[in-house]
């Protein structure tokens, strides 16, 4: 199969391509390399070592026996769009070129708008060039299970149905996000939905979980590592628990830890969105997976990383609950329903403790790097204190 991947140079985007070309599919990518400064603008990096991107593909091409046709490009410039889709004529089209980072977008008014912009405009252009020039191919885009938030009922993957004053019917379940990035993911969906409805363009809608890890089969050494981000911006929970136990630093929950989410790991992602790719939906088709494996609140998982440290180096973690910077309920219900994925095959690789051994170690192989991030571990982007003030004054 022809797959094209918007964002082959992130965290997902790479180990992914990886994956498709272990498979025998042919990988073309697009990326602009904005998340590596994007990263680099609030002072942090990936903790582990990233190649370049020519180099990764040189790699490649030694461990496969075939490379990757690179486009360097803007997937939110309509121009870049239309021209990778009539270039290569994919089978399918993965969507990871969004700004994937709920604190980002908080920052204050102008990465609330670049993330607006940037997100929006690229799966619209994204619509309109699979329609115009290869109307049967599928799109799988990433979207988040945090577009439902947390309601106090059971989430379906994507419709339910609804009883309302005697009359029924089959609906998109209503979302409710909880960052501006959040809410580009549930425009986005409702863009998707309604191309799907004018022109009944092939979509996966991908609802995934909180990420971790470092490793999927294929990233078995050093440079075939993907990114890895620990800092507050950038890194997840899991990941970021990790880093904080490693740097002795106190590991922090944010406020009662009650946060409920669904996590999965690398390498679970990544055999889901294959089986997305390998099974697409009929013609006309619009489906939603809801992609995680398991759901946890953040404390427990804080007393997970503590667990495995203690076996792994015998030293204690401190667990620090420090005031949330973040607008959301720290205690809830939470149950989302997740069966399609495990109907057409899903079964998780690693147990959540085996992976966090993994995980670990790799972050104890980089400890240098680790304590030059130190300074950008503990939170400070704050939901309430976001503003369009500096904005204005700059432009004065
Ligand atoms: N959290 C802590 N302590 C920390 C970091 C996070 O308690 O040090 C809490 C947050 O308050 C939140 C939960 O952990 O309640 C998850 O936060 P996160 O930073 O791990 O993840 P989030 O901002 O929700 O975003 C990440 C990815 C995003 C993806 C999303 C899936 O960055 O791209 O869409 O996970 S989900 O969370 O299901 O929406």
């Amino acid at each position: 199969m022809k797959v094209l991947i918007l964002g082959i140079d992130g965290y997902i985007g790479w180990s992914l391509a990886l994956r498709l070309i272990s498979r025998g599919h042919d990988v073309y990518g697009l990326d602009n390399f904005i998340t590596r400064r994007r990263v680099r603008e609030v002072g942090s990096d990936s903790l582990l070592p990233l190649l370049s991107f020519s180099k990764r593909v040189e790699r490649v091409k030694d461990t496969y026996g075939k490379g990757i046709e690179f486009t360097r490009g803007d997937a939110s410039d309509p121009k870049v769009i239309y021209d990778v889709i009539k270039r290569y004529k994919p089978d399918a089209i993965v969507h990871l070129a969004e700004q994937r980072s709920a604190p980002y977008s908080m920052i204050d008014l102008k990465h609330a708008l670049s993330t607006m912009h940037g997100n929006i405009q690229s799966t619209m252009s994204l619509l309109y060039a699979v329609k115009d020039i290869k109307p049967d191919a599928h799109i799988v885009k990433l979207g988040t299970m945090g577009e439902y938030g947390t309601p106090n009922i059971d989430i379906p993957e994507g419709f339910f149905e609804v009883e309302y004053h005697g009359r029924r019917d089959y609906l998109p379940f209503p979302k409710f996000a909880g960052s501006w990035y959040h809410w580009t993911k549930v425009h986005d969906s409702n863009n998707l939905m309604f191309a799907n409805k004018l022109w009944k363009t092939r979509i996966t809608d991908v609802m995934q979980g909180v990420v971790y890890g470092t490793r999927t089969r294929e990233i078995t050494e050093t440079g075939a590592y993907t990114r890895f981000d620990i800092d507050e911006v950038w890194g997840t929970a899991l990941n970021r628990f990790c880093a904080q136990a490693i740097a002795k630093m106190p590991v922090t929950p944010y406020g009662k830890g009650g946060q409920t989410r669904g996590f999965l790991s690398l390498e679970d992602s990544i055999q889901c969105l294959t089986i997305g790719i390998e099974n697409p939906p009929e013609n006309g088709e619009y489906r939603v997976f809801n992609q995680f494996y398991e759901h946890y609140s953040v404390l427990d998982l804080a007393n997970k990383v503590s667990k495995i440290y203690r076996k792994l180096y015998g030293g204690d973690v401190t667990i620090e609950h420090v005031p949330n910077p973040r607008v959301e309920m720290e205690e809830h219900y939470y149950n989302p329903e997740h069966k399609k994925l495990f109907e057409l095959g899903y079964r998780t690789v690693r147990t959540l403790e085996d992976e966090l051994s993994i995980i670990l170690s790799d972050i104890n192989r980089h400890r240098r790097r680790l304590d030059r991030l130190r300074h950008v571990i503990m939170p400070k982007t704050s939901w309430r204190k976001s503003s369009g003030l500096d904005m204005l004054k700059a432009r004065r």
